[in-house]
């Protein structure tokens, strides 16, 4: 998979160059490429906002170096999109809710470009622009405030990239993980038996697999009941 990034804080990525996601790299199973976006202005002070429109508080990010950022990252040439287009994806607060089949779906695809903005936002025709030579998505990583998309791109791409074929040791580690069945993990446990006076269940250590199973099942759907009531109806 090729992923670009287009940032002012093009720092923020370095941590990819560590753990899973690191050597997935080094593999060449995943090409990241991070771009600064103030590489694409040509004033002196490398301005990438200005005041909004119609008034009001923050600045918006300018069309231009987007526009020629994208360029550089899409190609220039006018193409008609399709879906073998590559996916631009902009973190934004407006966009759908990131979740563990969205980053399944992520995961398949060939080329994906992530376009971190400030929070206050990007001239709205620079999403308007990119959709009509690229597939455009807004995606929003949970609703809270941040200052900018750089670190839910750091959080979608962690998510996706352990999705990749290849890039795990253990495939059945992946199946068994919150959200891949639609409920929160069951509580693990490991050595000692006996830990400041507290047991591990008897029931994972009866040997008895499908009391086991049945324990674990049980745990999951009464973990999700009380703190997650929300996943049950999926599930
Ligand atoms: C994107 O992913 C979003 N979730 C919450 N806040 C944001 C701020 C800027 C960009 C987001």
């Amino acid at each position: 998979m090729r992923i670009d990034i287009i940032s002012i804080f093009p720092e923020y990525f370095d941590v990819l160059d560590v753990s899973l996601l690191g050597k997935a790299r080094q593999s060449g199973l995943i090409d990241m490429n991070v771009h600064n976006l103030r590489d694409f202005t040509h004033d002196r002070h490398r301005t990438v906002d200005d005041t909004p429109y119609g008034g009001g508080a923050g600045m918006v990010m300018k069309p231009e170096p987007w526009g020629e950022a994208l360029d550089s990252v899409l190609g220039s040439e006018p193409t008609a999109v399709s879906e073998d287009s590559p996916l631009v994806i902009f973190p934004s607060p407006a966009g759908d809710v990131f979740n563990q089949a969205m980053a399944r779906e992520l995961s398949q695809e060939k080329s994906l470009v992530f376009g971190c903005g400030r929070y206050e936002g990007i001239d709205q025709r620079v999403f308007d622009h990119t959709a009509t030579r690229a597939r455009v998505r807004l995606v929003s990583l949970g609703d809270y405030v941040l200052n900018g998309g750089e670190v839910a791109v750091l959080a979608m791409i962690e998510a996706i990239g352990r999705l990749i074929p290849g890039m795990v040791g253990n495939p059945d580690s992946l199946v068994e993980e919150s959200h891949e069945d639609g409920l929160l993990e069951y509580p693990s446990y490991t050595k000692p038996q006996t830990w400041r006076d507290l047991e591990v269940p008897a029931v994972l250590r009866s040997g008895n697999h499908g009391a086991v199973d049945a324990w674990r099942r049980e745990q999951q759907i009464e973990r999700t009941r009380r703190v997650r009531p929300d996943l049950l109806g999926e599930a």
